[in-house]
């Protein structure tokens, strides 16, 4: 029973980039469909009921983000389902150019990936950063109440924390990073001005939240050669108000991937995905991005093929790409390098009976992901740079047979949760073919050991935990505070 002495009552306001729901607007009136993504479901769980923290929400969720929607179309539309209010903020496709595609994931993405050779520093992108950070403000004004919670999610809205807490001193403000933060000799590269008015900005929240304490380190060393401010056991004193830095690895809806294994849908998509002819299946999805190391990976396929022939005709992998960003030439330079690799792996060792690689450029329906996820012996993430990665955890949260190998870069965030994992270097070709054969030999007791102790502890810490943990920082740091007598 939940017995809170003192309950703090309030709203939660979310702001990411994008909102909840896609809004479409026919003749026939407005429709509003929620995204099923993991941040969605894990703020909503707080509300409904399994929130294990000691606060009451007031009212629904208030959601501020953008939409491509034009003002006029949404004029007199409610944008709100049973569970968001959400606040729209219009961005003109000019300033959004400049701000979404420039500086997030023309240079921010890049650059905190490790990839500074392809960052684009262009101060037109800095401006239309902050204008757009400034539209976010704008959009929250007039929405935040006193006892409001500010909940406020990755690098597209890095100023915004201090643009709140200028203004709003008192309400609590939260700000999570979903990817790296890099070391400082990378962050070093934005030019002073930037580098310094990310830090201010991001500081005024009061819990910053990382996947690793790793990015922790390097924020903390960032923050301390940028404004001059050390730290004390992860709190950054500042001008009297104290700013809490820790790690909060993102998690799983861990019961859905473990439940839809014996859902019908995922029953047939897992038959389905397998011809009697496949021994053995390795499996990988991604979206198409350079950092998640799909040409590495299918060099490491290449060179395990080379070397063990024995798994020749035996073994096929099916490698999954989801379209993403691929108007841009960067990416569409990369797929046409995979789609090389592919067919020359294909033409070189390929039989008239005999496909190594299944490769499709798509995106699939959930029970198909979870039918090929509980389909393979092997998954096989390799990314060269990645926040987190919530596909293996999805691979092993799946596997309710308890089978299966994960092979895992340690460049990905859930290295440092997944050690049972055969952990590779996705530079390394050898390293992938060699863990690759490991993984086809491993025996079922050895799968099943290794399987078992991940998914006790993606069991343990899932979405949900993941979400009630950082909202409990956000609303207990005054006490926090007070019991550490850090003010
Ligand atoms: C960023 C960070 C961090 C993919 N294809 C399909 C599909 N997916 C789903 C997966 C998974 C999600 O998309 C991808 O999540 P990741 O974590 O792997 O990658 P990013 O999109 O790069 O996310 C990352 C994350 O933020 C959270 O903080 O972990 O490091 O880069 O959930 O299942 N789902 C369906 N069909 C597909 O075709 N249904």
């Amino acid at each position: 029973m939940k017995n809170f002495t003192t309950r703090k009552k309030g709203r939660l306001i979310i702001v990411a980039y994008r909102l909840p729901f896609k809004i479409i607007k026919n003749e026939s009136g407005t429709s509003l469909f929620q995204n099923s993504g993991g941040l969605v479901s894990a703020v909503l769980s707080l509300a409904q009921g399994s929130n294990n923290t000691s606060f009451e929400f007031e009212d629904k969720i208030q959601w501020i983000g953008y939409t491509d929607n034009t003002a006029e179309e949404l004029e007199g539309v409610t944008l709100e389902n049973d569970n968001f209010k959400a606040h729209p903020v219009f961005i003109s496709q000019e300033l959004n150019d400049n701000y979404y595609e420039g500086f997030c994931n023309d240079l921010i993405w890049p650059l905190f990936h490790y990839f500074p050779t392809i960052a684009k520093f262009e101060t037109k992108f800095f401006e239309a950063y902050q204008e757009a950070n400034l539209l976010f403000y704008d959009a929250m004004v007039d929405v935040i109440q006193p006892d409001d919670v500010i909940w406020i999610h990755d690098y597209q809205l890095m100023l915004l924390p201090d643009l709140i807490r200028q203004k709003f001193p008192k309400n609590k403000i939260g700000f999570f990073f979903h990817i790296p933060f890099p070391s400082f000799e990378i962050f070093r590269l934005l030019p002073s001005i930037w580098r310094e008015a990310i830090i201010d900005g991001i500081m005024g929240a009061d819990v910053v939240g990382f996947h690793t304490n790793d990015y922790v380190e390097y924020f903390l060393k960032a923050v301390r050669m940028v404004i001059g401010q050390g730290n004390r056991m992860h709190y950054v004193n500042l001008n009297n108000r104290l700013v809490k830095v820790d790690a909060f690895p993102i998690s799983i809806d861990y019961k859905k991937f473990n439940d839809a294994f014996d859902d019908p849908l995922v029953i047939k998509a897992r038959h389905d995905a397998r011809t009697p002819l496949m021994e053995k299946v390795i499996f990988s999805v991604d979206r198409l991005d350079y950092s998640k190391g799909l040409l590495n990976r299918l060099k490491g396929y290449e060179r395990f093929l080379e070397q063990y022939e024995e798994w020749h005709g035996r073994v096929s992998f099916v490698m999954m790409v989801v379209p993403s960003r691929d108007q841009i030439e960067q990416y569409q330079q990369m797929k046409s390098e995979i789609d090389q690799t592919v067919g020359r792996i294909g033409a070189q060792y390929g039989k008239i009976n005999w496909q190594p690689i299944i490769y499709q450029y798509r995106s699939m329906p959930f029970e198909e992901l979870v039918g090929l996820y509980t389909a393979s012996d092997v998954a096989l993430i390799t990314p060269v740079r990645d926040g987190m990665n919530l596909v293996c955890k999805e691979y092993v949260a799946s596997r309710k047979d308890e089978q299966g190998v994960l092979i895992l870069s340690e460049m990905a965030g859930a290295a440092a949760e997944l050690g049972e994992a055969l952990i590779i270097n996705p530079t390394d070709s050898q390293d992938i073919a060699d863990a690759i054969n490991k993984a086809l030999e491993m025996e079922p007791e050895d799968q099943r050991k290794r399987m078992v102790a991940m998914q006790q502890r993606l069991r343990e810490y899932d979405v949900f935990a993941w979400t009630n943990d950082f909202f409990t920082q956000m609303i207990m740091i005054d006490q926090e505070h007070k019991r550490l007598k850090l003010d």
